[in-house]
Formats: structure tokens, sequence, C-alpha cells
């Protein structure tokens, strides 16, 4: 196929999704075919680096063939039976995630917001059953400038009024305070206050690290008062930050954890709640459920995709990598970089208000074949694949450093 016949499929694809799609995106018109580890080729062949991954879904590489290969089996044998009977994916997929994560209890989800709202459900029911709070008074302390998902539960709580606005009625039960400011945390605390929902590092707010002893004080908090800490680590969890959770890095274990997006290394929609016994410990059969969770192709995949994390290194590639890709990307002598700021894989470049908003750069990236999002009008965000090598990262930074110093290449 020639050149030109490849644009006019991909400018006649990208004229169908506009005709018969909702238009709740606005993506970068490139079609994309096919991925590999960290590349990716749009419809005319041209490759690309990942630097979103998919949102971190994608953690383990494009197309892992382990987690092909187990996919391809799984589905070759059996897809799903749901809960109403058993499948023999579903006790070693237990086995291997609590092994991984010392959880004790786990709620095979879907979905990221699936897994947010079957915490908050479960959470509720808690503080009700064991801390005695009464009837339907229960209440959720969040974060402003939380991503939590998109069901009207989780808007309810969401401080974008792009995410929210128009989505009424919505639902009560929860408070807002400032993300970082543990005293306004404890302040917030009423004898209601059954738990604290946030991200241990907030993604769509712009890749934003809270001050240094923040989980450290919330989770002292949550133990003094009797409240469950819910971590949302379905964007920095399975090594993204380079720790297997963020939590990690301050030391702290959140009561309920949410994973989601890589715990399928992009395959598969699969989530978990992770728990000790009390907390998951109050749903009983028939009060909480999905026709899909714990399905056996889910816990298949989800199984090789925490095997190829571990034993091919990725969590430390990702600490290394990262941290060198952050310290030569803050070497970057721009005039348009406000902030250069991340842990592990998960990079953010802020830039500052009269650069003009990051998505022209992104477009710049793109043309010189990077792929990577604006997020929050000036702030590029920068999530490779955890597989990238040392030598993938220079060849990266080359490009941002073109875009960033606008010198042509
Ligand atoms: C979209 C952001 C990322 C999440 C956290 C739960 C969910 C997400 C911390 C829900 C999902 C996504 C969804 C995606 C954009 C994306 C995102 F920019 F919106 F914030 F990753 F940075 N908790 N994040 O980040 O998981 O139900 O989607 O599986 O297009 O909405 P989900």
């Amino acid at each position: 196929m020639t050149q030109h016949a490849a644009k006019l499929i991909g400018a006649d694809l990208i004229g169908t999704e506009s005709r018969l799609g909702a238009y709740n995106y606005k993506p970068l018109d490139v079609v994309l075919s096919r991925g590999e580890g960290v590349w990716l080729w749009d419809v005319e062949g041209n490759r690309y680096l990942d630097c979103l991954s998919a949102y971190s879904a994608v953690n383990q590489g494009h197309c892992h063939p382990k987690i092909l290969e187990a996919m391809v089996e799984q589905a070759s044998k059996l897809t799903l039976t749901s809960r109403a009977f058993r499948n023999d994916q579903l006790a070693p997929f237990y086995e291997e995630l609590a092994a991984l994560t010392g959880s004790h209890k786990i709620l095979p989800m879907n979905s990221g917001a699936e897994a947010v709202e079957s915490a908050i459900k479960t959470v509720r029911k808690w503080g009700y059953e064991v801390r005695g709070v009464p009837e339907n008074q229960a209440e959720i302390i969040v974060c402003a400038d939380n991503f939590h998902g998109r069901t009207i539960s989780v808007v309810s709580f969401s401080t974008d009024p792009d995410a929210r606005g128009g989505f009424g009625p919505f639902t009560p039960g929860f408070r807002t305070v400032p993300f970082g400011d543990a005293a306004a945390m404890e302040a917030a605390i009423t004898p209601n206050t059954v738990a604290v929902l946030l991200e241990p590092i907030q993604g769509e707010a712009g890749v934003v690290i809270p001050p240094p002893g923040y989980l450290r004080r919330v989770r002292e908090l949550c133990t003094e008062r009797g409240i469950v800490m819910i971590l949302d680590e379905i964007q920095t969890g399975l090594g993204r930050t380079g720790k297997l959770l963020a939590e990690e890095h301050e030391g702290v274990e959140a009561d309920v954890t949410l994973i989601g997006k890589a715990l399928s290394g992009g395959f598969y929609p699969v989530s978990a709640v992770l728990s000790n016994s009390e907390v998951l410990g109050v749903l009983k059969p028939g009060q909480h459920g999905s026709t899909f969770g714990g399905n056996p192709l889910a816990c298949a995949v989800a199984r090789a995709a925490m095997r190829v994390l571990v034993e091919e290194g990725m969590i430390d590639n990702a600490a290394t990598q990262g941290a060198y890709f952050q310290e030569q990307l803050a070497g970057i002598r721009s005039n348009l970089v406000r902030e250069v700021r991340g842990r592990g894989l998960m990079l953010a470049v802020e830039l500052h208000p009269e650069a003009g908003g990051a998505r022209r750069y992104c477009e710049d990236l793109r043309a010189r074949g990077i792929l990577a999002k604006d997020t929050h009008d000036h702030t590029i965000r920068i999530a490779p694949p955890l597989v990238i090598t040392r030598e993938q990262v220079d060849w990266a930074l080359e490009r941002f450093d073109a875009v960033l110093t606008g010198s042509h290449s």
C-alpha cells in the first residue's frame, strides 16, 4: 500500500469515528494498529515511542509475548463461568496476588472505577457493622483534584467541573480536603468518618507528589481514629513509580489498596480491591459481585502480567530508568519548562503558562516519533512502559530536548 493510500485509510477511520462515536474524547489524530514493547505503529507505518502506556495499563510493554501466550491458551480452554460456579484460575490468582502484595483478602473486579465503587460500598458497610456508625451517615474523606473514575458516585466527589458538570444529582457522603494537607484531613474527621480515599501521587491532577511524610501522617490519623485508609494505586501501582506500590516510598501500608490497569498488562480490564480480612469480611453472598469479575481469562492474564513484572525486573527498571530520565529532563535548558517532577517512570514536565499549552508540544513530539499526553493544559505527562531501556530513554531525550528548546533536527 502506498503512503498516500494509508493516509486516506487513516483519515477515513477518523471520519467514521467522528460520525458514529460519542464525542467524549479528543485524541491526537494518530491511528494505531500495532504495538510491541515500548513501540507503537500507526496505519501509515510510522513508529512511535509510547510515553503514555495507556495511562499505565501497559506497564509490561505492548503485546508482551508471555501475557499473550497465557491469554490465548486460556481463551482456548475456558473464558467465563460467572461466579455462580468456580473456575480453576481464581484460586491461583488470589494466591499469587496475595503473595505479591501481602493482602489477606481480595475482591476481583474489572475496571478501575468498579474497584473504587466496590471499596466505597465495602467501607460504608464496615462502618455500620463494625464501627457502629448510624445508618446512612457514613462519611468518606477524599482529596481535591482527585481522579478515581467516571461513575456517578465517583464523579460525585470529583472537583473537576468537566468530570461532574451536568451529571447530578450526586451521591452524598463525601468530604473534600486539599491533597497533601494532613491537618485539613484531621480537621475533617467526624464520628461518622469511615474512610479516607486518596491517590498516593495524583495522576490526572498532573503527577502531584504530596509533601514528604504526608502519607505516613494520614496512616497515623487513620490508625488513631479507627478509619480505613484506602489508597487508589490503580495508576501508581504495579511498578509504575519504581516500587510495586507507591505507598512503599513512605513505608506505609493502606488498609485497602485498589489496583487495576497494569494488573492485566493492558490485555483485558482486570481490577482488584485488596484488604485485610476485617474490611472485605463484611461482604456476604449476594451483596456484591460482577458477571466478569474473577473470570478465568482475566485471572490467567493477570497471573502472567504479575509474573513478568517481577521476573523481568520491570519494577527496578522503572526506578533506574525513571531516575535517569527525570534527571536528564531536568537538565534540559529550556525557558519553557517550569518544573520536572515524578517518581519512577511516572514523570511530568510542567510548562510555564506563557508556553501556550502542552498540547502543541505533544503534537510536535508526535511528529518526531513520541506519543505523550498533555494534562491540565500546561503539563506533559511521560509514562513509558517499564521495559524501556537506557538507549530508548536517550532516544526520547534527544527529541524532548529538541521540542523544549525549539531546535530543529
Ligand atoms: C480515561 C486520567 C489517568 C485512575 C485512578 C481510577 C481510575 C483511573 C487513579 C479509573 C483512571 C484514567 C482513565 C482514562 C484517563 C485516565 C487518567 F487522566 F484521567 F487521570 F490515568 F491519568 N483511579 N484513569 O487514574 O479506572 O475505570 O478507567 O479503569 O480516559 O478516563 P478505569
